[in-house]
């Protein structure tokens, strides 16, 4: 037995040590991929269209509630922490899309609220990490676009060719465009979906929102 006990010690001993050096030369493998790891909440702001798109800015962070709290101004502080729940959640939808009234009644004391257009999200039926878009305006319902974003290549390139699902607010539609400058294939102007299609599916690059 004792014998036994030290065989196991030493082999033991022997894969530390053969463990160590191993780990240490281990590089970013397939685990480095973009949607790798917990799932992200990003929050973009928008350009208006017509104006250059310099002002845009994106911050990330590990929970979806701390996200709406961001892409709101602060005014919605108790969003579901689910990203999936709250895409079915009619509450939480209906004080999304009445950031806007929100806002009025504010007057200039609601100077700082945002107004959520749509939230991107990376898997199917809502699922997974989240990019929620806003700017300071809903959008105004006629068919011309009110918003954009430019190649999210450029800057965060893992947003890059990630999402297949969104849900639309503020009386806005999206499009989303297969590449820079408007390119490829595009999904046209629309409202909340389950599953962005196949042509589009992890394609988007661009986007618009009327
Ligand atoms: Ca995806
Ligand atoms: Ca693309």
């Amino acid at each position: 037995m004792r014998t036994r006990r030290r065989s196991l010690a030493v082999a033991f001993a022997a894969a530390s040590t053969l463990l160590v050096p191993t780990s240490a030369l281990a590089g970013p493998g397939p685990s480095a991929a973009p949607q790798a790891g917990p799932d992200r909440h990003c929050v973009g702001r928008s350009a208006e269209v017509g104006k250059r798109a310099d002002n845009t800015r994106v911050t990330c962070y590990d929970s979806f509630r701390k996200a709406i709290h961001a892409a709101s101004g602060g005014l919605i502080a108790d969003a579901p922490e689910s990203a999936k729940a709250a895409a079915t959640d009619a509450k939480f939808t209906a004080r999304v899309n009445g950031l806007a009234a929100a806002k009025k009644r504010a007057g200039s004391a609601g100077a700082a609220a945002q107004i959520i257009h749509s939230i991107e999200y990376v898997h199917h039926n809502h699922g997974g990490s989240t990019f929620t878009w806003w700017n300071d305006w809903a959008c105004d319902r006629e068919p011309d676009n009110d918003f954009w974003h430019p190649n999210i290549a450029e800057k965060h390139p893992q947003w890059d060719n990630q999402i297949s699902s969104f849900k639309t607010y503020a009386d806005c539609e999206v499009n989303h465009y297969e590449h820079p400058n408007w390119g490829g294939v595009r999904t046209g102007h629309q409202t909340t979906q389950s599953y962005i299609g196949d042509a589009m599916n992890d394609r988007s690059t661009e986007f618009e929102w009327a």
